[in-house]
């Protein structure tokens, strides 16, 4: 029986998988935490346990994993990109003593870890297109260097103290539920809001900038499917490429006109983070994935435009 421990099951990924794995393993198997409450989660905090922690803090942290007899930990306590770069010692110390934490508890308590690499675990050298599942990682945002040594790090304690580590890298996760918090892929979310509202969206990326994405129901399977997977069928184990869709604004723009013909779009380019979004992959190679644990994506990019705007439109009324 699974016992699971979310880490900042507040956030974007958090306050989706938490109601998924719910519905999974049953509601008492499955403890939310965040490092705070935040307004709008009253729902998920009253459907099962639910425990404040802060990943900087290892005692609370293994506390609750004794308390809960966790054996799963999903680590998503994480800072993104564009504030990772506003104050990159915050991102840092989250990304990798909070990991490292994470892992130290699992290895004392012989837990499986989850923890999320992303796409900006490459970097401006790596190749740009169909980007494969081992290449040059030489990333330049302090983000980045977090995902590509925590990559290293998962591989490390499956090596030296055969702790179960899995993880995929994720492109912009795209969903109507919870806000980004704070990368450089939010502008694909920002916009299904703005037009619905507005009929027109600024963009703070570039026109022709492409960055692989992917609908919230996909990442929810990816997570899932991976800690289900069979260890046996598993060669790289963390860090799995994984994608649905690569756009750029206008493609994107042009989606949502199938449904609001008099959208508009803008552009007020950001140079932060369009130095990120530059620094990315135009489209990642998820064969390793599809081989090894039958990564298979259900959405693309006009189904997800179709079922966002929908939902939204409900949402927002
Ligand atoms: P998010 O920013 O929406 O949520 C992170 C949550 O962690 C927040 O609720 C925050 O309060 C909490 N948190 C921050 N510091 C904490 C700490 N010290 N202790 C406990 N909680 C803390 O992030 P997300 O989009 O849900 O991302 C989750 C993971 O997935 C991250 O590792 C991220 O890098 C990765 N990822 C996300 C995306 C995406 O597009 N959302 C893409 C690639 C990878
Ligand atoms: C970000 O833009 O920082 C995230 C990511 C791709 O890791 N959405």
């Amino acid at each position: 029986m699974r016992k699971i421990l979310i880490t900042g099951a507040l956030g974007q990924i958090g306050s989706e998988l938490t109601a998924e794995m719910r519905k999974i393993y049953g509601s008492s198997n499955v403890v939310a935490s965040n490092r705070s409450m935040k307004k709008g989660h009253e729902e998920l905090i009253e459907s099962g346990p639910f425990e404040i922690i802060d990943i900087n803090d290892p005692v609370t942290l293994s506390a609750a994993v004794d308390k809960h007899k966790i054996n799963t930990i999903v680590n998503l306590a994480a800072i993104l990109s564009a504030i990772g770069e506003k104050d990159p010692q915050q991102c840092w110390n989250i990304n990798m003593n909070g990991l490292y934490n994470v892992l130290e508890t699992a290895r004392e308590r012989n837990c499986m870890v989850f923890t999320p690499s992303s796409i900006a675990a490459f970097g401006p050298s790596t190749p740009k297109d169909n980007t494969p599942q081992e290449t040059i990682q030489r990333p330049n945002t302090m983000y980045g260097v977090t995902k590509a040594a925590g990559e290293l790090l998962c591989d490390y304690y499956y090596k030296k103290f055969g702790v179960d580590t899995r993880g995929v890298r994720f492109p912009g996760l795209i969903s109507y539920k919870t806000l980004p918090g704070g990368g450089t892929t939010d502008y694909a979310v920002h916009i299904y809001y703005d037009a619905l509202k507005n009929k027109k969206y600024t963009s703070f990326i570039r026109k022709g900038t492409y960055m692989d994405m992917m609908y919230m129901p996909d990442a929810l399977s990816a997570i899932i499917d991976l800690i289900e997977a069979n260890p046996q069928r598993l060669m790289h184990r963390n860090a799995y490429n994984v994608t649905a869709m690569s756009f750029d604004p206008e493609m994107l723009a042009d989606s949502i006109r199938k449904f609001i013909p008099e959208f508009e779009l803008l552009y007020d380019v950001d140079p932060i983070r369009q130095e990120i979004a530059d620094s990315w992959p135009n489209s990642l190679d998820d064969s390793a994935a599809r081989e090894q644990w039958d990564w298979n994506p259900k959405y693309d990019l006009q189904s997800m435009t179709k079922d966002m705007l929908e939902k939204l439109r409900v949402k927002l009324d």
